[in-house]
């Protein structure tokens, strides 16, 4: 039996230091640890170690209190929150003390008025969002061609709805010039800016900016188009490689756009360069956009704004969620998520409606273009910092 499972063993201190438990003179005893010598008293011989040594249980710390208070807001059971308390080696008595005083803790109450604040908007939310997924096509991503402005504006921009253009770049001359051999032809020699090392970060998105890295851009070529399916190497929108007058040329290939779209498109647009296997983990953006594969096939999970207090976003834009592998143990309310999933066609451009979240995963080898200058208002307040 392990200490953490054994009765009463949270009673005892964690160490002497830790119970505040003052040294004697004596000379110090291998004690198993969690025993206290009684002070003052002889000792007479070497007893016989116990046969069940208990484990070192560490004080409760200010990151398990709050790891406390988030579940009980959570509306977790106590003996729940003691035993993984126990179990990560801390002391469950101090666990359920900690627990047993906080409904008296003016701080704590405070907290529980915000969550049922919280809680009633989360339940209008839901409740709205339930109606949308009422009719039969809610998960079909429709496929439009000859949109007008007026029924681009009114059924996808102000309904709030993803779709799939399938003729906004059909006359592009991008759709016929691009490809990598043309890429390195032209700009081989230019040093690009990419996310390097994603592999080796689990939150990669997130830390994005650390990840930046120079590279030779022939040579990044050359990397996707041998590379096998991988998501460690990205030439993202982050880049800010259409700001830069030596990649200008690029632009000159990307047009005509719809009356939708304003001219401005050289301040607007990004390109997306990478193997198949790239993936953009689940978050939303602060305006809307409209994303064009120009090579190869994109798979794009989209998930609606009223569906986010199930997406557990505890930071940012950014939801720890993957539809991909859904991870039901961690995130039990992302079961009752509805996701519409879609790929996009080389020459086929996906409208990205506001703060609908969405998570995108390479099929193949891509080039892409997104641009955000829609001739609506564009510009919102998410308290994002960038
Ligand atoms: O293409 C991708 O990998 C991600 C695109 C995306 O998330 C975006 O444009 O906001």
């Amino acid at each position: 039996m392990r200490a953490r499972d054994r009765k009463n063993h949270g009673a005892r201190p964690a160490s002497r230091a830790a119970a505040g438990v003052a040294r004697s003179s004596e000379p110090e005893l291998a004690l198993p640890p969690g025993l206290v010598m009684p002070a003052g008293k002889a000792v007479l011989g070497k007893c016989p170690p116990p046969l069940d040594v208990p484990a070192e249980i560490k004080p409760l710390d200010d990151s398990w209190r709050q790891w406390i208070v988030d579940n009980a807001l959570r509306r977790c059971p106590a003996d729940g929150m003691v035993s993984t308390v126990a179990t990560a080696g801390f002391d469950p008595a101090q666990a359920s003390g900690f627990i047993a005083a906080l409904p008296h803790n003016p701080m704590y109450r405070a907290a529980e008025r915000q969550r049922d604040r919280y809680e009633r908007y989360a339940r209008v939310m839901q409740n709205v969002q339930a109606v949308r997924e009422s009719g039969d096509d809610y998960t079909r991503v429709e496929r439009r061609a000859d949109l007008s402005r007026d029924e681009f504006i009114e059924r996808y921009v102000r309904g709030c709805r993803p779709v799939v253009i399938t003729d906004l770049a059909r006359d592009w001359p991008a759709m016929k010039r691009w490809s990598f051999a043309e890429f390195k032809r032209r700009y081989g020699s230019m040093t690009v800016q990419v996310q390097a090392g994603r592999d080796k970060d689990a939150d990669y998105e997130v830390n994005k900016v650390s990840l930046r890295h120079d590279t030779n851009f022939a040579a990044f070529l050359d990397r996707v188009a041998t590379s096998d399916v991988t998501n460690d190497e990205y030439l993202t929108a982050s880049n800010e490689l259409l700001r830069r007058p030596d990649f200008a040329g690029l632009l000159e290939d990307v047009g005509p756009l719809p009356d939708y779209c304003d001219d401005t498109l050289r301040h607007s647009a990004s390109l997306w360069v990478g193997p198949a296997g790239t993936r953009t983990p689940l978050h939303h953006d602060t305006l809307m956009l409209l994303h064009t594969q120009i090579v190869g096939r994109k798979r794009w999970r989209f998930v609606s704004p009223l569906s986010a207090p199930k997406l557990y976003n505890d930071f940012d834009v950014y939801s720890p969620v993957d539809f991909e592998a859904l991870d039901l143990e961690r995130f039990p309310e992302a079961a009752n998520v509805k996701v519409l999933d879609v790929v996009v066609e080389p020459g086929e451009t996906v409208f990205l409606p506001l703060a609908w979240w969405h998570q995108v995963t390479s099929l193949d080898k891509c080039i892409s273009l997104s641009f955000t200058n829609l001739d609506v208002p564009n510009k919102f307040d998410f308290g994002h910092a960038s």
